[in-house]
């Protein structure tokens, strides 16, 4: 038949005809989300065996806590969920059957610190006959990563009603730019309950975020138990709009197991007018409810008794002590504030100083490193003590300046990064970059990375994951992603951020279209 031009011709005919069946219209591209530091790709696929075998063999990491076995079967019951599995794969040709994943993890410890090493590489191979998934990574946390990785290129496949891993031979070596990648959520401004918090903390690690920022505590309520100071969630919403310190443990071990550090922050001395509902006494008058009174030896005591208790839950190396918007005007209004300020020889702003440097003083003492709002480095950056982490939110350039003073930052710019901004673009958050003229490296170290933020006065259960997500995602891969592989133009990244959206969707987090919802569309 024919010569052996046209016998080309209908080979790769052949192929094509082959490739476009086995994959979807959505499967053709690589869809990892955050893209990796490396990979490479083929267009083979293999079916997943439907028992799934976790191989450990060769690891030095013996998981007496589950951590790795609990995410494998997590990662298998999400690639799994989205059909009824009719496949039988027992019944399949070894050759095209993916038996399981061996994984391999060199470091022994399950300590999960700032800075840990969260590389992994994911290699997918498509030759032999007893065809394993190949993890390896330094720590537990690499190898939770790769897990993820490995998710996103498993789809339902129709004809076989079975899973399948595809774009294979797949090689991925991975490693975070950033170390802090955070998400902000308030249950100040609105109680969130603790199976919405585990939502949010299983969402985050679809993008691979490793930092929850647990904004417990702000004006409008009180809701976390001290056991030091029992009466201080008496400023909770409602008896039952509360956290006791065992649901506080809960959600630490529960981000802990997913790879995922919490911050605590208590906000001082502003935002803190909640606290003197069962303390009247740490309001400067009931004229004067904030900021906390400065004046009253009480006030260090409290916030000494919360860090204590704080440190036998908050194991993450940093503490946020905030130090934002603190309007010291009714201090000097109030007589005994005023006379102490007279007799200490400062002003307001002074005094605003002294109750932040006394704070991370304490902070210290139980073992803390300290991030405070950015205000707190405007008005007397070089006092803060040299473990401070300056948190900018009011706007751009400030991460330069905070590393030029040799002090370490993490990026949160309002017009960028805050999700409580119904009308922020995805493309805003796509295209923040943490390190804009911070060109000397040793100051580009300091900019430990960054954080979106899910403020709460407007938002609560029922729309939290479609205010976080995609938007989120977007800031995930700029924190992810080397800098070179990062899109210029955000719109090249549209059809693989539409694609995590949907993945998110199937996983059953409410995650909102691209282009807004209940909002106005962008202009034509
Ligand atoms: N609460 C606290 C807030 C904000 C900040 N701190 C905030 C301010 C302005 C905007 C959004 C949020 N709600 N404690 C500032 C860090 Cl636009």
């Amino acid at each position: 038949m024919g010569g052996p031009r046209l016998r080309t011709i209908v080979l790769w005919f052949s192929v094509y005809i082959l490739v476009e069946s086995a994959f979807g219209v959505d499967i053709k591209h690589l869809n990892i989300w955050p893209m990796p530091k490396s990979v490479s790709y083929g267009y083979k696929s293999l079916f997943l065996s439907n028992d799934l075998e976790l191989k450990t063999e060769g690891s030095k990491f013996s998981d007496g806590s589950n951590i790795l076995k609990d995410a494998f079967f997590r990662t298998i019951d999400v690639v799994r969920a989205t059909h009824v599995i009719e496949a039988n794969t027992s019944k399949i040709d070894p050759s095209f059957l993916l038996k399981g994943i061996h994984v391999v993890v060199y470091s022994p410890s399950d300590k999960l610190q700032h800075g840990v090493d969260e590389s992994y590489k994911l290699h997918i191979p498509t030759q032999g006959n007893r065809l394993y998934a190949q993890i390896e990574a330094q720590t537990v946390y690499g190898a939770l990563h790769a897990l993820q990785t490995f998710s996103q290129v498993c789809y339902f496949n129709i004809s076989s009603r079975g899973i399948m891993a595809h774009q294979l031979p797949l090689t991925v070596s991975d490693q975070p730019r950033f170390s802090y990648r955070g998400l902000l959520i308030d249950t100040s401004r609105h109680y969130q309950t603790l199976p919405v918090i585990k939502k949010v903390i299983d969402s985050m690690t679809y993008a691979k975020l490793n930092v929850l920022h647990w904004h417990i505590v702000d004006s409008q309520s009180f809701p976390l138990e001290i056991p030091s100071y029992p009466k201080l969630w008496d400023g909770a919403y409602s008896s039952s709009e509360r956290y006791t310190f065992a649901d506080a443990i809960e959600i630490v071990s529960y981000a802990k197991k997913r790879g995922i550090n919490v911050l605590a922050e208590i906000d001082v001395p502003g935002h803190a007018l909640s606290w003197g509902v069962g303390y009247p006494s740490l309001w400067p008058s009931t004229d004067c409810r904030e900021p906390l009174d400065v004046s009253n030896e009480f006030t260090f005591k409290l916030i000494d008794g919360i860090l204590s208790d704080f440190s036998k839950i908050f194991k993450y190396k940093f503490i946020h002590l905030g130090g934002d918007e603190v309007d010291t005007s009714c201090w000097q209004l109030t007589p005994h504030v005023r006379k102490w300020l007279q007799k200490n020889g400062m002003n307001a702003s002074e005094a605003y100083q002294y109750f932040v440097l006394r704070a991370q003083k304490i902070a210290l003492s139980h073992g803390y490193e300290i991030i405070n709002w950015e205000e707190t480095f405007n008005n007397f950056g070089s006092k803060l003590s040299r473990k401070t982490v300056v948190h900018n939110w009011l706007g751009s350039g400030v991460a330069e300046r905070v590393v030029k003073d040799g002090l370490r930052c993490i990026v949160s710019n309002q017009d960028k990064w805050y999700l409580d901004h119904l009308d922020a673009l995805w493309q805003g958050f796509y295209t923040n970059e943490p390190l804009t003229n911070i060109t000397n490296p040793n100051e580009q170290a300091l900019v430990l990375g960054g954080e979106v933020c899910m403020w709460a006065e407007h938002i609560d259960a029922s729309d939290i994951e479609q205010t976080i997500w995609p938007r989120a995602a977007a800031a995930a891969e700029r924190l992810w992603t080397p800098y070179d592989k990062i899109a210029k133009d955000p719109e090249e990244v549209r059809d693989r951020l539409t694609y995590f959206r949907c993945l998110l969707n199937q996983r059953g987090v409410a995650a909102a279209p691209l282009d807004g919802f209940g909002r106005a569309a962008p202009e034509e």
